[in-house]
């Protein structure tokens, strides 16, 4: 029999296609190799993959449905009287406080979006209006600026056929995000007729291979941008028709730039003015250039003006749709709302919902506060944000305060032990799995994962579709004419079953949000077996069919009605196990996408502009003498992977996740590689190793991201390795528009353990 079975790699967003060797028993991933069908990444892995079986098998796995005692520990409970309690817990909450009162957090995490459609249906049965994940932490100000830019979410570049490669606040090299990562990376930096750019205060490892390296001070990329800009105008070199044709209300943006100071915005970033006119002359010779900002900048000062000074890049170099240049992607399903009016607002303090999602950093603190319509309960799914959001302590006490709060997930996670109720779940391996991370162009892709493997003989496990219908069973009536459209997918087949369903949902808008589960009941048994948690999609594929037709007609997916052709793309998308081609664009597909009111990129966001204005005053000194240090809390390295592998073996290297120092600052602390020192912030106190690093800018240290895991184990019990980052960050400290936190510049003072 062969054992060799595709998936894709579910820890980091670009999930590359592999094939997994698994056990004779069905149990264990016994090892792993790219799959060089993968349409996406033909082969490509990096490192991390071959420890998956790490995230199958662990000491950490939930196995059966646990409840809150009353002394504070948990106890098995069956999965019917699980969903019994939880379902009459939130409809008690419904009735008391209102069904917006229950807040929905997570639903999928590097490799898993599915949940997140069955979770909003139980949601939605609840009336609940609030939700919020990750990207709330990281993406929603470059989102919002996208909305407000170009009315679609326009965010990657042409990596694979740029002249020049930008990367503000990435290091790609370990954190990824384009496929064939350091193939692509390489492939520039050895070209001699391509540029790859480096905007880091670290001497990153993209950095390492870069043709420039704007070392910049930590937070000061809103001057360098700004002084990048001056420079442009100054010499004339940016591309003035271009953007005549394309781009409005450019002009007023012009004079924002034209009289600044560039001397002074170099020097308080402490980068060279040369540099930035090498750079600038680099750009001028190519419009074929493709940038991409990550957390560097986005976990940062000054993180939405940067979203924007950035894309204003783009625009003074004539970089968008084009071949080799940014452009906006056909991603089947958004994964945030690209609407750009601040008017919906969280309920107690009132900060926008960019993308449509709370900020995380104001959850915790809305749940405490003694507002009258604070959020009462709570349902967490794939996710683990009393570890991964900022101040995790008060996130944990919010968590305590609510009336109800379940969590569903595969691990006793931090956040799991906070819970009420813990609904443990089938696996990314042992259930049909995909992700919404699409971003590719011209040509795109998605991967439907078969399951792999089989859960433990002794696991008590269900897929979130399944928890999520049965949940929904006990909160509403579905209605019988619903149930009863079962049939019409044996009789009539999936087209009349699609065009019926739709139709029901527009006569019946109420029932639009219940949609993902009532697909699964309708479907689950025509779906080849182990596929049913796909049948959500079938919603999904119509949307596109509908909207984005001539893509996916171009893709060789054919139908001769919108209804035939989403059913089309969705049977391909089941039958094929290693992935698909689902869209080819062409030159015009992203102009085609921009959804301002003229068609132009609109260049003007009013509310920035006094933030552009307050650069003239400098930079804000984060650091005093109690805190002399800036802390990067987070960094991405070779063998970390968020929270989704627990427990230490699976590092091979860096198994402590050590504090890395320049030289020049761990001499003046008198401290070595290996010592242990005292890490403190405003916020907290903590033991860390340091590790002293050339890569380092003195004044500036650097923590590894997902350390700090309290991880069961077959001798010790718990047992935590390394730093929990957030145990030394504040909430507070947020971006003014986004309520992104700035975890890449804490500041710090470290101290010798004597
Ligand atoms: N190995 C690994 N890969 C991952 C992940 C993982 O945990 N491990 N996580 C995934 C996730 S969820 C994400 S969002 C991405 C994140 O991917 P990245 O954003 O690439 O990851 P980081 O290492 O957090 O930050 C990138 C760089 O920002 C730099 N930086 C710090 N301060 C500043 C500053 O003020 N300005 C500038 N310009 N740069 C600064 C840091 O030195 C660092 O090199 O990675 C994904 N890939
Ligand atoms: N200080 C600091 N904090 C950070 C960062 C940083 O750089 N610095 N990085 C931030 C970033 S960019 C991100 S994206 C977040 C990530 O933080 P989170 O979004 O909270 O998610 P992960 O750590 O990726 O954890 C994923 C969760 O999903 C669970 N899981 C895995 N598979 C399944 C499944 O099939 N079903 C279910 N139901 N659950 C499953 C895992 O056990 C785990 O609990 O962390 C953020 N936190
Ligand atoms: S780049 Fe590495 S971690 Fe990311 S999906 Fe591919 S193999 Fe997995
Ligand atoms: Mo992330």
């Amino acid at each position: 029999m062969d054992q060799w079975k595709p998936t894709a790699c579910n820890l980091c967003e670009n999930n590359c296609g592999i094939e997994a060797k698994v056990s004779d028993n069905g149990e264990v991933i016994e090892k792993i190799r790219g799959d060089n069908e993968h349409p996406a990444s033909g082969g490509y892995v990096c490192q991390k993959a071959s420890r998956i079986n790490y995230y199958q098998n662990n000491t950490d796995r939930l196995k059966h449905p646990l409840k809150r005692t009353a002394s504070g520990g948990f106890e098995k409970i069956s999965w019917d009287d699980a969903i019994s309690e939880i379902a009459a817990k939130f409809i008690e909450v419904r009735d008391t406080f209102g069904g917006d009162k229950i807040f929905y957090y997570g639903g999928g995490g590097q490799g898993n979006h599915l949940p997140a459609s069955y979770g909003m249906s139980t949601i939605g049965a609840l009336g609940g209006r609030y939700r919020s994940n990750a990207l709330a932490q990281e993406k929603t100000g470059e989102g919002w600026v996208s909305a407000s830019m170009f009315g679609a979410y326009a965010q990657r570049g042409d990596f694979e056929n740029c002249d020049v490669a930008v990367f503000l606040g990435k290091n790609p090299w370990h954190s990824h995000g384009l496929q064939r990562g350091r193939v692509t990376l390489r492939e520039i930096a050895k070209d001699p007729d391509r540029k790859l750019v480096v905007f880091d205060p670290r001497v990153s490892e993209t950095a390492d291979i870069a043709d420039i390296h704007i070392r910049l001070k930590p937070g000061t990329d809103a001057w360098v941008l700004s002084a990048l800009i001056g420079i442009m105008l100054e010499s004339q070199s940016y591309k003035k028709e271009w953007m005549a044709e394309r781009v409005s209300a450019y002009e007023e943006i012009k004079s924002l730039f034209s009289s600044i100071n560039i001397d002074q915005y170099c020097a308080w970033a402490g980068v060279e003015r040369e540099k930035l006119q090498e750079l600038a002359d680099i750009l001028s010779r190519s419009a074929k250039t493709s940038w991409f900002e990550d957390l560097g900048v986005q976990m940062s000062q000054n993180s939405t003006l940067v979203s924007y000074l950035h894309r204003l890049c783009w625009l003074f170099t004539g970089s968008f749709g084009q071949k080799g240049s940014q452009y906006i992607a056909n991603t089947l399903r958004p994964l945030m709302s690209s609407n750009p009016s601040l008017s919906k607002r969280s309920p107690v303090l009132g900060v926008p919902l960019l993308g449509g999602m709370v900020p995380c950093n104001v959850i915790a603190e809305e749940i405490l506060s003694d507002h009258p319509d604070r959020y009462r309960a709570m349902l967490i799914e794939s996710a683990n944000p009393a570890h991964s959001l900022a101040d995790s302590k008060s996130f944990s006490e919010a968590m305590r305060a609510l009336e109800l709060s379940v969590v569903v997930d595969v691990a006793m996670t931090e956040t799991a032990r906070q819970a009420d109720y813990i609904l443990p779940c089938k696996t990314q391996y042992e259930k049909a799995e995909a992700t919404f991370f699409n971003f590719e162009y011209p040509k795109n892709y998605f991967h439907l994962r078969r399951p792999i493997v089989k859960p433990p003989v002794d696991a008590d496990v269900l897929t979130e579709a399944e928890i999520h219908a049965r949940l929904v069973e006990k909160i509403v009536e579905i209605p019988t004419e619903i149930t009863a459209l079962k049939t019409v997918v044996k009789k009539e087949g999936l087209v009349n079953f699609a065009t019926h369903f739709s139709n029901f949902c527009r006569e019946n808008p109420s029932l639009n949000r219940l949609a993902p589960v009532i697909l699964y009941r309708a479907l689950c048994d025509t779906l080849p077996e182990g596929c049913e948690t796909a049948a959500s999609l079938l919603q999904v594929t119509q949307y596109v069919a509908d909207h984005e037709s001539e893509s996916i007609r171009r893709a060789g997916i054919t139908g001769e009605t919108s209804a035939a052709l989403g059913v089309a793309l969705f049977e391909k998308i089941v039958a094929s196990p290693r992935g698909v081609t689902f869209s080819i664009d062409d030159e015009t597909s992203s102009w085609d996408r921009i959804r301002t009111s003229d068609g132009k990129i609109n260049a003007h966001i009013p509310i920035l502009i006094p933030e552009i204005e307050r650069l003239s005053e400098g930079p804000i000194n984060i650091t005093n003498k109690d805190f002399p240090l800036v802390l990067s809390a987070g960094e991405r390295r070779p063998y970390t992977a968020n929270t989704i592998l627990r427990g230490k073996e699976w590092r091979k290297k860096d198994v402590g996740g050590s504090l890395r120092i320049s030289p020049d600052d761990a001499s003046n602390l008198n401290i070595e590689t290996g010592d242990s020192t005292l890490l403190s912030t405003p916020s907290g106190s903590v033991q860390v190793l340091v590790e002293i690093s050339e890569r380092m800018l003195p004044g500036h240290i650097s923590l590894p991201n997902g350390f700090g895991l309290d991880s069961m184990t077959d001798s010790k019990g718990l047992v935590r390795t390394g730093t929990a980052t957030n145990d030394l960050t504040a909430a507070s400290d947020r971006d003014f528009l986004a309520g992104t936190p700035r975890h890449k510049q804490v500041p710090a003072r470290l101290a010798p353990v004597i």
